[in-house]
């Protein structure tokens, strides 16, 4: 299976999305990520990520894992992926538009889901109020519909259902 990565800068009450211009997800807004290449680690890939779409420099050591994704599409199965969720809170340099985005700051409480991946209201807002979660999230039509999903916060001891 695909291995990626998805990572949020947060800033005060604020979350970094990035507005994809071309290529899978293209016209959507998203957080920073992308494949992990072979024998890469998720994180060294995420911090790749970063810096080659918004120009910004997080250190491993600031990268926080709060999130594991599986998505399957029931008619293209060579798209199925794993994808590692991060947020950060420091990095270096200011983020800026490269070819593959345009970033921008929301509010953590002003999402614009109605351009966003069907599946990241179920998810996002948990990761964005501090919790770790996992998910599964099936989904036809090329990922234009969602069939079914699952997401559980994971505790300290225990997996809690949403
Ligand atoms: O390398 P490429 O840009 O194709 O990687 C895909 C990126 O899109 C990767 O960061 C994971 C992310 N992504 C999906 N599906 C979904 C989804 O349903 N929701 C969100 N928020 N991100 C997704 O591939």
């Amino acid at each position: 299976m695909r291995q990626t990565t998805l990572c949020f800068l947060l800033k005060d009450d604020q979350v970094l999305l990035a507005m994809k211009k071309r290529g899978f997800g293209a016209g959507k807004w998203n957080g920073v990520g992308g494949k992990v290449a072979e024998k890469e680690d998720v994180v060294a890939a995420a911090a790749r990520e970063i810096k080659e779409e918004v120009g910004v420099t997080v250190a491993p050591e600031d990268l926080e894992r709060v999130g594991t994704l599986n998505f399957d599409f029931s008619d293209e199965h060579d798209w199925a992926q794993s994808c590692t969720v991060f947020i950060a809170r420091r990095w270096e340099g200011e983020p800026s538009e490269s070819e593959e985005v345009r970033p921008q700051w929301y509010r953590k409480n002003a999402l614009p889901f109605d351009s966003m991946w069907v599946d990241d209201p179920h998810w996002l807002p948990m990761v964005l109020a501090g919790k770790k979660i996992k998910g599964k999230f099936l989904f036809e039509d090329k990922g234009g519909a969602m069939i079914n999903f699952a997401v559980s916060e994971i505790r300290e001891g225990g997996v809690a259902e949403k």
